[in-house]
């Protein structure tokens, strides 16, 4: 049993089943992902699980007897699907609802409860088989739009599980995609995964946008936070198998086909297109675009060829038909205006053509023009570039495919705009030949190393790490050693870093009766009466409660805000951790937040030096958690281009300066003092995971409470965690004697000698 297989899991299998005669046969899948696989899966164990194609019929027997020589043979592992469920399914939900919806066509879209039925069913067959045949340390690849749910079904029951998901085609705006009843559901079936990729960054950001605004979760650039784990996020353009194309172009047949077409005396310049009939390839747009070069340029009659490659695609759907008659009749059109007896203005081939003859149009075309309206990549992009290879032919390219992203060489276009599509052919027909040939051997060399072998495994490592790192349940709630603790209260050396509300004292349903306890404050007094012990207190109070409750305890640094200010132990000067302090910003996001306040009965806002915060720990909890994802949506926008960040907490939403974070606080404090031979950190929330994360892998980090960590140990609660502090408190063998903390006096001193400390403070 290998340890590591690569499970792949997509719609089709590489292999489709299909009668023939009296016998069921075997005929490859359309569709570029076993062969953009195909490099890597023989080294990597690679299974397959999808669907086949075929319905049961006559002969059930000699069907799975083929299905079986498959799976036992080549690893290929079928999904039953009925008819009518794959008619509901693919059909219906995949491609009359996800795929126009994901490309940003909501009038297109249709919405019908049987078809989403359907479509979770089919999810739900896909996920049961993986589960059948899952072993711990497989990879699972789930691919496409198709199987949006099977992530977080196989999560559900495989908790461990490795799983990774693409999505080929874009992701939409989330205005454009909240419009599905489903959006809930289909973003919480992504997000079982443990790592998300799109083909582009934009992708990447839009749905970013939509679990913000629909599933209220804040993201990071790169990252979910769902609590117990996170899901990582990923750009990652897929390629072509150049070596593939290089391997067909190099062909005796091919070159051969190559040369006659070069050579011909009469030959026309040419213009490639290829594309599946489907509407987001921008077909008739092209159509109408060439029509108006041919009447505002004819100088071009009887010069050039457009050579229109349309494959039938999906030809059940209503949408699909008319797309077809609507191109047949353009193409009719441009031809009977223009045409004349010796010349064809359009090539119209409404059909598959095999890969040899693709490569020698590919070879022989002076111009590829690749027009979608919206597209998640698009490889006839790349696979136009690689059979480019060695001549200048010029590639035009839609903005609104992915490949625009990586191409900059093209001429890129608005496929909207016919007058500019029509310039851009002109231009690229006109275009002097060395400039030509440096933009196609710019683009070869990025088609040729953004391949997809590369891809694949720039995903799977992606997978590899998302996976290690996404598990964040933490450590049980054991606390520290006691050895670890004896070694603590003798070191010489020593630093704390204190968070305070939820893990000195026990949050209270209002922020103000949160005051510190007896126990507390002993603690505090003690360790930061200890010369050779610097304690500070980061919180995200404002300075004049840290001032009112702790101002007096000799010894004890404090940082208010989360870091925004900082008050020295001897000086008890408060000091900025960055310049530039201003709170001008609160007069113009104040209102805001009222109107919040004002929607949601017993919530309040919190106003501090620098920053402002809506509680709503004492609203009807639905409602609240409700409106604070609106309002953290609302605040990003608000909020775009200043340094200024909406953050959701424990029942709460504020803004404050994105900069400031307990972790670089601690940092800024800890750079004059001499290290520390023994440092622990407290903390119980997001806030306090910035300190765990930035403090030197040897401190002592502890968690407060439940939820996801980085910590190292954990304690149940406040009183656990001031026992703790207790024990290292106690008297210490090996204190020197008086020794005042160097930092304390350097930064209580002038700007110049806190600069001579090589703090970073201004
Ligand atoms: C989805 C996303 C993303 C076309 N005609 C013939 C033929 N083809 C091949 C091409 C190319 C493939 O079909 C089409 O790929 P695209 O990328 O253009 O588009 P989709 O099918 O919509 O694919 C897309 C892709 O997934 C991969 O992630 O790029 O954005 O929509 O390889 O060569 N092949 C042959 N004869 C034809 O007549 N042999």
């Amino acid at each position: 049993m290998s340890s590591q297989r690569l499970v792949v899991v997509a719609n089709r299998l590489p292999l489709r089943i299909r009668r023939s005669g009296a016998a069921w046969q075997a005929a490859p899948s359309p569709g570029g992902l076993v062969a953009a696989l195909a490099p890597i899966a023989a080294d990597l164990d690679a299974q397959w699980i999808g669907w086949a194609g075929a319905n049961p019929g006559p002969d059930e027997a000699g069907r799975r007897a083929l299905l079986d020589s498959w799976e036992r043979d080549r690893g290929f592992i079928a999904v039953d699907l009925p008819a009518d469920l794959v008619e509901r399914y693919y059909d219906g939900y995949a491609n009359s609802t996800l795929w126009p919806l994901l490309h940003g066509f909501p009038g297109r879209v249709r919405l019908d409860r049987e078809t989403w039925l359907a479509y979770r069913d089919a999810n739900q067959r896909f996920a049961d088989r993986i589960v059948e045949r899952y072993q711990p340390g497989d990879r699972i690849w789930v691919h496409d739009y198709h199987l949006a749910l099977v992530p977080q079904l196989v999560r559900e029951r495989l908790p461990d599980a490795t799983i990774g998901f693409f999505l080929h085609i874009p992701f939409p705006s989330a205005e454009i995609f909240k419009i599905l009843p489903e959006r809930e559901r289909l973003l919480r079936g992504l997000l079982g995964a443990d790592l998300v990729a799109f083909q582009t960054h934009a992708h990447l950001h839009d749905f970013r946008r939509a679990v913000l605004e629909i599933l209220g979760l804040e993201t990071g650039m790169d990252r979910v936070d769902l609590g117990d784990r996170s899901v990582a996020l990923a750009a990652l353009p897929i390629g072509i198998v150049v070596g593939e194309w290089e391997r067909r172009l190099a062909s005796r047949k091919v070159q051969s086909v190559i040369r006659a077409r070069r050579e011909a005396p009469d030959r026309l310049r040419t213009i490639i297109a290829v594309d599946r009939l489907d509407d987001t390839k921008g077909i008739p747009e092209r159509l109408r675009a060439f029509r108006q070069l041919l009447r505002t340029r004819p100088e071009w009659h009887g010069r050039v060829q457009l050579v229109q490659v349309a494959v039938p695609s999906r030809e059940r759907i209503p949408r699909y038909a008319e797309l077809r008659r609507t191109v047949s009749e353009l193409v009719g059109e441009v031809n009977g205006e223009f045409a004349t007896a010796d010349w064809n203005p359009v090539v119209y081939l409404r059909r598959s053509v095999e890969p040899a003859e693709l490569t020698a149009l590919y070879a022989t075309a002076d111009v590829g023009w690749v027009a979608p309206l919206r597209d998640g990549m698009n490889l006839v992009a790349k696979e136009y570039v690689a059979c480019q290879a060695g001549e200048s032919g010029v590639l035009v390219l839609s903005e609104f495919a992915g490949a625009a992203q990586e191409l900059g060489e093209a001429i890129r276009v608005n496929p909207y705009d016919v007058d500019g599509s029509a310039d851009a052919i002109h231009r690229a027909l006109t275009m002097p030949e060395p400039e030509r040939r440096d933009r196609e051997a710019a683009l070869l060399a990025r088609v040729t190393r953004n391949d997809a072998p590369a891809w694949a495994r720039r995903f799977l490592d992606e997978l590899r790490s998302a996976a290690r790192d996404g598990r964040r349940d933490g450590p049980p709630n054991a606390g520290p050693p006691s050895e670890l603790l004896e070694r603590g209260r003798a070191a010489a050396e020593r630093a704390f870093w204190l968070d305070y509300d939820g893990s000195l004292v026990a949050i209270a349903p209002r922020p103000a009766d949160a005051v510190p306890t007896p126990a507390a404050l002993a603690v505090l007094r003690r360790l930061a009466a200890d010369p050779s012990t610097h304690v500070a207190l980061l919180s995200g109070r404002a300075r004049s409660e840290l001032e009112r409750w702790f101002g007096e305890i000799p010894g004890l640094w404090l940082a208010a805000e989360h870091g925004v200010v900082i008050r020295d132990p001897i000086g008890r000067e408060w000091r900025p951790l960055h310049g530039g302090l201003d709170a001008q910003w609160k007069v113009a996001v104040r209102p805001t937040l009222e109107h919040f306040a004002d929607r949601a009965p017993g919530s309040s806002i919190e106003e501090k030096e620098f920053g402002l915060a809506w509680h709503y720990r004492l609203a009807e909890p639905e409602l609240g958690a409700f409106l604070a994802s609106e309002l953290v949506a609302l605040l990003h926008r608000q909020l775009a281009g200043t340094d200024l960040v909406a953050l959701s907490g424990r029942k709460v939403v504020e803004v404050r300066f994105g900069w400031a974070n307990k972790g670089d606080a601690a940092l800024a404090i800890r750079e004059g003092m001499p290290e520390p031979e023994f440092e622990l950190a407290l903390g119980d929330d997001r806030t306090d995971e910035d300190l765990f994360e930035r403090l030197p892998e040897t401190a002592l980090t502890l968690r407060v409470g439940s939820g996801p960590t980085r910590a190292r140990y954990r304690v149940p609660d406040p009183a656990a965690a001031i026992a703790i502090l207790d024990r290292l408190a106690e008297t210490r063998p090996s204190v020197k004697p008086m020794r005042v903390p160097d930092v304390a006096r350097q930064l209580a001193g002038s700007g110049a000698a806190a600069s001579r400390s090589g703090s970073r403070w201004p």
